[in-house]
């Protein structure tokens, strides 16, 4: 079977002429490590991530299966390599954010079209095409953090700038104009904190991006697992830099920032969206406005 990370029309690395920066845009597909480490050992496995040069393919093996993530931005491509694929016959399925938010015209371009989130249904896809009975759509819904696996980091190459790695699925804010509250919720889902350690010490890149939309989440008791996160991560000397997305309550609890640094944090993306409270209120981020918020003290 074969998972592939459409290329990225701006900023694959194969154009690292252009610019050398390109280097540190791509980042690691997670969605297809966590999709591999889900499949029986039975099936052999090859993830193409195209940032990374686009494969050959009609030199590689005929595969059996082909797995297509994509956001927006790659969708014309994935459908380039889907076309290709199913010119050969082989089935072509696809998953991610863009075929959930526009499934109409996924399916009109694939076998199988999956929404939602994986792992409650992959399972099903693979037995379905092992029986040549895909179906033409699947939901997965939302995964139980439980569900969530520990992503396969051995199955790319190390030409990336960061490693990657998810904590945490969901964002309670529900901003308007943003669409992680519509895809993963907002039931804010936390993985356990010793498999998070455990996938940690299995990336090789010294640098890793921490996914999570929101990695402290808002209420005090996503605060307080995310200091025992940062608690387990400097205690299990992991010795990573990483960066993550939070939003700027971070800046509200001195501990917080404290244990962070101390488990490798260097930088952290925060969504102020709007400097002024007009803005905010516009695009329905009012958590950035609650008391009184002043973003140059936070800062
Ligand atoms: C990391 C990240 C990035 C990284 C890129 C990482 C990469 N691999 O390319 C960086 C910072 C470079 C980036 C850039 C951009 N990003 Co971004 N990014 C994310 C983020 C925060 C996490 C993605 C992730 O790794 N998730 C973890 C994995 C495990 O989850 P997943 O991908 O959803 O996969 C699950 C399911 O979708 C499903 N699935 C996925 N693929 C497949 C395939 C098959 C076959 C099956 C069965 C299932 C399946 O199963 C998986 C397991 O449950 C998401 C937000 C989010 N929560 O997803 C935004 C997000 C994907 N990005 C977004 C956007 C808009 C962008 C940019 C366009 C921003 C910009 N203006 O430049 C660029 C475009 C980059 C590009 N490739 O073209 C939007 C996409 C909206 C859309 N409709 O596509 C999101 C949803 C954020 C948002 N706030 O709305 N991004
Ligand atoms: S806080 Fe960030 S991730 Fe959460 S809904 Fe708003 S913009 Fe999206």
């Amino acid at each position: 079977m074969y998972l592939i990370n459409p290329s990225n029309p701006l900023v694959s690395i194969i154009k690292i002429k252009e610019s050398r920066w390109n280097r540190f845009r791509v980042w690691k597909p997670l969605s297809l490590m966590v999709l591999a480490d889900l499949i029986p050992p039975d099936w052999e496995i090859s993830i193409f991530d195209e940032n990374l040069g686009v494969p050959d393919y009609p030199s590689l093996p005929r595969p059996d299966l082909v797995g297509i993530t994509a956001f927006t931005s790659q969708a014309n491509r994935a459908y380039e390599v889907a076309d290709h694929f199913r010119h050969l016959g082989v089935p072509v399925v696809m998953g991610g954010i863009h075929a959930t938010i526009c499934l109409d015209e996924v399916m009109e371009r694939v076998d199988s079209v999956v929404t939602g989130e994986a792992e409650g249904i992959w399972h099903q896809i693979l037995e379905d095409a092992r029986h040549k009975g895909l179906k033409r759509r699947y939901d997965g819904g939302l995964a139980a953090s439980t569900e969530m696996p520990i992503s396969r980091h051995d199955l790319l190459d190390s030409r990336y700038a960061f490693g990657a790695i998810q904590t945490t699925r969901g964002c309670p804010l529900n901003c308007s104009f943003c669409s992680v509250s519509a895809f993963n919720g907002i039931h804010y889902r936390q993985r356990s904190i010793a498999d998070v350690v455990q996938e940690f010490k299995m990336i090789r890149e010294k640098r890793v991006l921490v996914v999570d939309d929101n990695l402290i989440g808002t209420r005090p008791e996503h605060i307080a697992r995310a200091k025992d996160l940062f608690r387990a991560l400097a205690k299990a000397e992991v010795r990573k830099e990483w960066v993550a997305q939070a939003t700027i309550n971070f800046a509200d609890d001195d501990e917080l920032l404290a244990l962070a640094a101390k488990a490798g944090c260097s930088g952290v993306f925060i969504g102020f969206e709007s400097p002024v409270p007009d803005g905010l209120l516009e695009i329905g981020k009012k958590f950035n406005l609650l008391n009184g918020r002043d973003f140059r003290a936070s800062v």
